[in-house]
């Protein structure tokens, strides 16, 4: 039986709107488990909302809302741009769930018995205005005065649960010499060491200054950390910590996960914290937790004032213009999965769009439909024995590509995944203009010849349409149609649909016409322009 396959998205804060940024997670995501599906394996892929936390309750109030009004509403946006982007995730969870809340109470529950949760007192300079403490350092920094009020600082203290974090630093540092490939890609890793080195300290997981959060069981006035919350999201929808419901037998399996894929940005909570809390509950820690970089939009930070900010309407207008399925390749081709951030320019795109799926995948389907249109009647022809002019040996480079498609896949090597599987297009273009069948069929003696290679550059393009499924399922599907291919990615038979000589002679193969080429760049939305000043009266 294969290993199942379990991927998480980090929870999106329901106090923002949807951008590129939480598009692009959920869509590297949902390439992996549309992959993972269709080889087979038992795949759960989990995305969902975040929705406590004084920020949550203090946009709220701006808005003259509820919190849980706010949260209902922002949540609702980001489920239907899941269904925009065609993503298939198998859950969508929210912290304000009662599954979810109650799970969280049992958990903490639990650590508080074994100890690894105590009540512990802070004391530090506090900063009425601001509702902050200041560490001594700083407060001395600051001459004891608040920031922004220029108020005294006072003398504050606080009674709040803490998570032993200090406890597990050995056990950590154990876990990351023997795990190797526990934080991809591998140079975030240090990041993460050199922080451990320094020390850890117990970490305060209870507020008790605001009341929007999970309250913590058998401790009135107390709620729970909005991130201890949220990071126990990826069991809590596996129903973890209810071993007696339904939904535990059906997915207690899917533990632990293959990947938790999250920015960079929220590396420590996940590769520190987390390991530290399944840890202290026993749990087994997750494979890999992938944190990939940032989007930049123009060579800067995205930012909303500087009006650069990809946002749901912008990538509306990609989809418009250039299709779904172009967006998604340009999210995982040329995306920021490794340690460096990615830029995002209309530019780009449009020549990424033009050369690798106009030029390359659209053009290579294209002219192989439109040959055998007119040399064989729309027919796909038999592959006749033996020579096509060329020594390549088609079987071989299929299993070699799909092997190493697949292994991509699995490895969360998305882009790689994704260029391998064009390659076998590209090798198509390159066979088609070493024996130029356009030349060949000028005399039918050559039949036999041509038939073999048009037969060859039809079943390549069918292996790596196959291949590319994950990553643009519509533009495939639609291939499929034209060429005659019947495939059920549902099947879970990836490996054996990409065997060589499946296509049948005799199969209609219509013309096709997968990505339209398109004229110029997208252009920026004009930025919203400022209020002129009045006209001056003209002197009459
Ligand atoms: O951090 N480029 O939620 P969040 C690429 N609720 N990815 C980006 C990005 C960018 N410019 N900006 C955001 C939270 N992201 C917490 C998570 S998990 C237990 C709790 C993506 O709404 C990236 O995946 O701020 C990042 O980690 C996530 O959005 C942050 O989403």
């Amino acid at each position: 039986m294969q290993q199942s396959a379990y991927i998480t998205t980090p929870i999106y804060y329901v106090n923002d709107k949807p951008h590129i940024g939480h598009a692009y997670t959920t869509t590297l995501c949902d390439v992996w488990a549309r992959a993972m599906r269709f080889c087979g394996r038992d795949t759960f892929f989990l995305t969902g909302t975040d929705e406590h936390g004084s920020k949550v309750e203090k946009s709220a109030q701006a808005k003259g809302i509820s919190p849980q009004q706010l949260a209902d509403e922002n949540s609702a946006e980001f489920r239907r741009v899941l269904a925009l982007f065609g993503l298939s995730n198998d859950d969508f969870i929210r912290t304000t769930e009662p599954r979810h809340e109650r799970q969280v109470q049992v958990l903490l529950r639990q650590l508080v018995a074994t100890g690894d949760v105590y009540l512990g007192e802070f004391e530090g300079w506090y900063d009425e205005g601001q509702e902050e403490y200041h560490t001594e350092t700083k407060a001395k920094e600051l001459e004891y005065k608040s920031p922004i009020s220029g108020r005294p600082l006072v003398r504050a203290r606080e009674h709040n649960y803490y998570f032993r974090l200090s406890a597990f630093q050995k056990r950590l540092e154990d876990f990351f010499a023997t795990n190797p490939e526990f934080v991809r890609p591998n140079a975030r890793v240090n990041e993460v060491l050199s922080r451990l080195r320094d020390g850890l300290q117990d970490v305060p997981i209870t507020r008790t200054n605001f009341t929007w959060g999970i309250p913590m069981p058998d401790a009135p006035g107390h709620v729970v950390y909005v991130w201890i919350d949220a990071l126990f999201n990826y069991v809590t929808a596996l129903d973890l910590a209810e071993p007696m419901s339904a939904a535990h037998s059906a997915r207690s399996q899917y533990w632990p996960a293959r990947y938790h894929v999250i920015g960079k940005e929220i590396l420590w909570f996940h590769a520190v914290i987390w390991p530290a809390l399944l840890m202290a509950l026993k749990l087994p820690l997750p494979q890999c937790i992938y944190a990939h970089s940032f989007w930049i939009a123009d060579g800067q930070k995205m930012s909303k004032s500087l009006g650069n900010f990809i946002d749901l309407p912008t990538i509306e207008r990609y989809h418009a213009a250039y299709s779904l399925d172009a967006w998604r390749w340009y999210m995982v081709t040329q995306g920021p999965l490794e340690a460096t951030d990615a830029d995002f320019s209309a530019k780009h795109f449009h020549e990424m769009y033009t050369a690798e799926l106009v030029n390359t995948f659209a053009n290579c389907a294209s002219r192989t439909s439109a040959m055998i249109g007119k040399y064989f009647d729309g027919k796909l022809p038999a592959e006749a024995t033996g020579d096509a002019l060329t020594n390549r040996v088609w079987s071989a480079i299929a299993a070699d590509v799909t092997s190493r498609t697949i292994t991509h896949y699995e490895r969360f090597e998305l882009r790689q995944a994704a260029q391998t599987a064009l390659s076998l297009i590209r090798e198509v273009d390159g066979f088609i203009n070493e024996t130029q069948p356009f030349k060949l069929a000028k005399d039918p003696a050559n039949t036999a010849q041509l038939a073999t290679i048009l037969y060859r550059c039809a079943e390549a393009i069918r292996i790596a349409s196959v291949l590319l499924w994950p990553v643009m399922p519509s533009k495939v599907e639609e291939l499929w149609r034209c060429f005659g291919v019947v495939c059920d990615p549902r099947e879970g038979k990836l490996s054996a649909v990409c065997a060589w000589g499946q296509s049948r002679a005799g199969t209609p193969i219509e013309k096709c016409a997968l990505y339209m080429r398109v004229d110029a760049p997208l252009a920026p939305l004009a930025p919203l322009a400022p209020v002129a000043p009045a006209a001056p009266a003209a002197p009459a």
